[in-house]
C-alpha cells in the first residue's frame, strides 16, 4: 500500500512539475516581415533576428523574406494578424502605404515593431528601432568637403548609385549627401537606382562610365553590394579608383569584407548602417511582456570609416564627430 502511495505521488509531482514547466515554456511568438536577402547587410540584420528570436530566448519566430516586394510584406503581416502572433516586427520596403495593415494590427491588439527603415505615413507603430540615413549622408558629405580640401580637390563632379526606390535608407542617404552637394556647390551628374544589390550597382556603373567617362571623381555608392559591383564596372572601363586613384570611391553599410576594401586602399570610406536592431527589439519586447516604459525610438549607433588620416573628425548638424582611420584590428573585430 505504501508502496502504491509512493507511486501516486512521485507521478502526480512529475505531472505537476510537467504542467509548470509547460507553462513556463510557453513561447513568445514573433513575426518578422524582413525586406528581403538583397545585400550582404541584410543577411547581417536576418541572422541577427534569427539568433536573437529563439526558443533558447524564449521565442518562436515566424520569418518570411518578402524578397523586395511591398505586396508580400503586407500579405506577410496580415498572415501574421490571422496567426495571433504576440508581435509583429517589420523592416519596411518602402516608406509609405501603411496606414491601412498597421491599422488592421492595432485593431488587432498586435504591437508592431518597426525595424531599420521608416515609415512616414502612418503613426500606428509602438517602436521603431534604426538608423538616422540622413545623418548618415550629411556624414557622407561632410567628409567628402573635408577630405577634397585636404587633397586639394577643387571640382566635385558626383555620381550617386543609389538604393531601392522609395526606402527610408535611400531617401536619406540621398538628401543629406545632396544638402551638403547644394551647400557647397558640387556637381551631381546623374543618381540613379542600383536597387542595393551588387549586379545593379554593375550596371548603372558600365552605363555611367559610358555616358560620363572622364567627367566625373566621386562615385557615391548607397550600399556595399552596389560598390562592389561598381568596381568591377570601373575595371572593366580602366577607371582606377581609391587611394591615389583617379576616382574617389563610397560606400555605405561597412560589412567586414568592404571594410577590408577601404583598409586595403580601394575605396576611400565607408559610413556604417548597424544591422543589430534585434537585441534591442529584444529588450522592448521583454519591457512591453513585463508592463515597463520602453523607448519608442532608438537609433543604433554608428560610425565612419575611412582609409587615410588626413581627416580625423567632422561636424555633423552641429555635432562634432570622430572618423576612424581603419586599422587590421578595426576590420578583423567586426562582427558581420
Ligand atoms: O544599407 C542595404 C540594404 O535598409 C539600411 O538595405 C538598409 C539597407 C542597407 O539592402 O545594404
Amino acid at each position: 500500500m505504501k508502496k502504491i502511495l509512493a507511486i501516486a505521488l512521485a507521478l502526480a509531482m512529475v505531472l505537476s512539475l510537467g504542467a509548470i514547466a509547460f507553462a513556463a515554456e510557453e513561447p513568445i511568438y514573433v513575426g518578422f516581415a524582413q525586406v528581403g536577402h538583397e545585400s550582404d547587410w541584410r543577411t547581417a540584420s536576418t541572422q541577427s533576428a534569427q539568433d536573437v528570436f529563439s526558443a533558447e530566448n524564449g521565442y518562436e519566430l515566424s520569418f518570411v523574406d518578402a524578397d523586395n516586394d511591398s505586396a508580400v510584406q503586407l500579405d506577410a503581416i496580415r498572415n501574421f494578424i490571422q496567426q495571433g502572433m504576440d508581435y509583429i516586427i517589420v523592416d519596411p520596403i518602402v516608406e509609405t502605404g501603411w496606414d491601412a495593415v498597421l491599422t488592421e494590427c492595432e485593431d488587432a491588439g498586435i504591437p508592431v515593431i518597426v525595424i531599420d527603415r521608416t515609415i512616414t505615413d502612418s503613426d500606428k507603430f509602438d517602436a521603431w528601432v534604426g538608423s538616422d540615413f540622413m545623418v548618415e549622408g550629411l556624414a557622407c558629405g561632410e567628409w567628402l568637403k573635408a577630405y577634397a580640401e585636404a587633397k586639394g580637390i577643387e571640382e566635385i563632379n558626383a555620381l550617386v548609385i543609389e538604393g531601392s526606390t522609395g526606402a527610408g535608407a535611400t531617401i536619406g542617404r540621398t538628401d543629406g549627401f545632396k544638402e551638403i552637394a547644394d551647400r557647397e556647390g558640387w556637381t551631381i551628374l546623374d543618381s540613379q537606382c542600383g536597387d542595393f544589390t551588387e549586379a545593379g550597382g554593375q550596371e548603372v556603373m558600365e552605363s555611367y562610365c559610358q555616358s560620363y567617362a572622364g567627367q566625373f571623381n566621386v562615385v557615391i555608392c548607397q550600399n556595399d553590394n552596389e560598390a562592389a559591383g561598381a568596381m568591377t564596372a570601373m575595371d572593366q572601363a580602366g577607371i582606377t579608383y581609391g587611394v591615389g586613384g583617379d576616382v574617389i570611391l563610397v560606400s555605405f553599410d561597412a560589412n567586414r569584407w568592404a571594410l577590408q576594401n577601404v583598409l586595403d586602399g580601394k575605396w576611400n570610406a565607408d559610413f556604417e548602417c548597424n544591422p543589430m536592431a534585434a537585441p534591442t527589439v529584444d529588450e522592448i519586447i521583454k519591457a512591453m511582456e513585463a508592463g515597463e516604459d520602453y523607448e519608442a525610438e532608438v537609433y543604433v549607433p554608428e560610425s565612419w570609416f575611412v582609409a587615410e588620416d588626413d581627416v580625423t573628425s567632422i561636424e555633423v548638424n552641429g555635432e562634432e564627430q570622430e572618423v576612424v582611420v581603419l586599422t587590421q584590428e578595426i576590420v578583423d573585430a567586426r562582427p558581420y
